[in-house]
């Protein structure tokens, strides 16, 4: 894998490590780099050994949204199509990890704008440093937030703080974005690698059919009546109930010690 690839890829046990790679650009998103995201998150989708996904970003910043210096809509004469962009290569990206049925962490280690910062806030559990902050910068040009943004800041702080965010472009500091429960945590800057490396070994380690089923779930809750989701709970757990991690899981309770699960 050669370090100018624009996305490093790397295998840790159960764990697929994808690290953003144009730090001189804050790894602010180009074709190459969301081609790359989408073909490895298919795999990661269809391959059982891969238990956990890591996002991250290299050098000093987490992701800068789309390279701004890739297209210059001034000079050129057809009017540019943003929603082509975005169906085409942003949204399969985040449908990949919203859908994915295992657990898809990113630890944000710098700062996280556009699409960048909703790009992160798609993953399951978001762990920041301290120093990077969330910027919903798309007002400064002129543009909606996208990559699942309006819905996602929505749904996680409610209309008061998200139109704020998205009209004013504010920076959000990562211990505001986990007080306000649009990230999972804050952390040292130096504690961000082994504290995101250690939380994507115990996700993989953990029972990974049961776990995108517990994701599955959840996304439901945010359009099920309470009625509909304990029917869906009831239909995941059957299948829960059925994998081979709950006997695990039961019979090491009962045996006193730690399970050891297969993700089946
Ligand atoms: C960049 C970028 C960048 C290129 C920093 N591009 N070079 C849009 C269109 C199409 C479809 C899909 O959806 C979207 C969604 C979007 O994502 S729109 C939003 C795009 N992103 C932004 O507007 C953020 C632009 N960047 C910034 O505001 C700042 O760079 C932030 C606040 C992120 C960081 O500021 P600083 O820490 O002061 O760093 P810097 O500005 O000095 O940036 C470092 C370098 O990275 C610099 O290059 P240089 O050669 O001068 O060292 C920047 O030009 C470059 N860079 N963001 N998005």
């Amino acid at each position: 894998m050669p370090a100018s690839d624009p996305v490093l890829v790397t295998r840790d046990g159960g764990v697929l490590r994808l690290t953003l790679n144009r730090p001189a650009r804050l790894n602010a998103l180009d074709a190459a780099m969301l081609a790359t995201l989408r073909s490895t998150l298919e795999h990661a989708r269809d391959d059982a050994a891969i238990r956990a996904i890591l996002l991250t970003g290299a050098g000093r910043g987490f992701c800068a949204g789309q390279d701004l210096g890739a297209r210059d809509p001034a000079t050129r004469s057809a009017p540019v199509d943003l929603g082509d962009s975005l169906d085409q290569a942003y949204n399969p990206v985040l449908r990949l990890i919203r859908d994915l049925p295992k657990p898809v962490l990113c630890a944000v280690n710098g700062v996280a704008a556009g699409a960048g910062a909703n790009l992160a806030l798609a993953c399951d559990i978001v762990l920041a440093a301290r120093s990077a902050r969330f910027i919903q910068a798309f007002a400064r040009i002129g543009l909606i937030p996208d990559a699942g943004g309006t819905w996602t800041l929505v749904r996680r702080l409610g209309e008061a703080r998200a139109k704020a965010l998205a009209m004013t472009a504010m920076p959000l500091d990562a211990d505001t974005a986990a007080n306000w429960g649009l990230i999972w945590k804050a952390v040292d800057d130096t504690d961000l690698p082994e504290a995101a490396a250690s939380l994507a070994a115990e996700l993989a380690q953990g029972p990974t059919h049961a776990l995108g089923l517990a994701k599955q779930a959840m996304h439901a809750a945010a359009t099920n009546d309470f009625s509909t989701q304990l029917d869906l709970e009831r239909d995941l757990q059957r299948q829960a109930g059925r994998g081979a991690d709950y006997a695990e899981g039961v019979r090491a309770f009962l045996e006193k010690r730690a399970p050891r699960f297969t993700g089946a």
